[in-house]
């Protein structure tokens, strides 16, 4: 791709990214995630952090598509988790992470199918059909990960280490942008 090419194609304001996200059918929003970079300084006005877990930063969330910011100390992960039906863009802000992606086998073990280290400006996808997956933030820094769902994510299924079953879990933010959320 030129510079021209790259120029028209990717989406640099947030305004302008809220607006493809709106407008656009889900069948387009792989493109649109793909076509977005946005200045590091945008997300400046979202984060913040916790000693105790990942922080879940809501930038904008309507009945169509989420888009959060996820804020990681240095070692933090999430539990193993599905997606509650919906589909799951995850683009690395700062910093390097590893996914381990999980399926369940006949007995409804876990095993590891997939384990990959995503950098700055990579991003993953994932959608409960493919199983469940993990985040760690691999660096010894603070980092920012981009998360869009479609829709959004009220609730997953998580694997809880002490029982050793999955269990539901309502998903909370930490922060909520000016542009608000719908969830109740
Ligand atoms: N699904 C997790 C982050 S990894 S995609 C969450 O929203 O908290
Ligand atoms: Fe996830």
């Amino acid at each position: 791709m030129n510079s021209n090419e790259q120029n028209t194609n990717t989406i640099q304001s947030l305004g302008d990214l809220v607006t493809a996200l709106s407008e656009g059918e889900r069948t387009k929003y792989d493109h649109i995630i793909r076509s977005t970079n946005l200045p590091k300084s945008i997300y400046q006005n979202y984060c913040s952090w916790s000693s105790d877990s990942y922080t879940r930063n809501c930038i904008v969330d309507n009945d169509k598509f989420e888009l959060i910011l996820l804020c990681w100390e240095e070692g933090q992960i999430t539990p193993i988790h599905d997606h509650g039906g919906e589909e799951c863009w995850v683009k690395i802000i700062e910093g390097e992470f590893r996914e381990t992606i999980y399926q369940e086998n006949e007995i409804g073990e876990l095993a590891v199918v997939k384990s990959a280290v995503a950098n700055t400006n990579d991003i993953t996808y994932m959608i409960d059909f493919m199983g469940f997956h993990s985040l760690e933030n691999l660096s010894n820094k603070r980092s920012m990960s981009l998360h869009l769902y479609a829709k959004p994510i009220r609730s997953c299924k998580l694997f809880d280490e002490v029982s050793g079953k999955f269990i539901n879990k309502d998903l909370v933010y930490n922060t909520v942008s000016e542009f608000g959320t719908n969830k109740k």
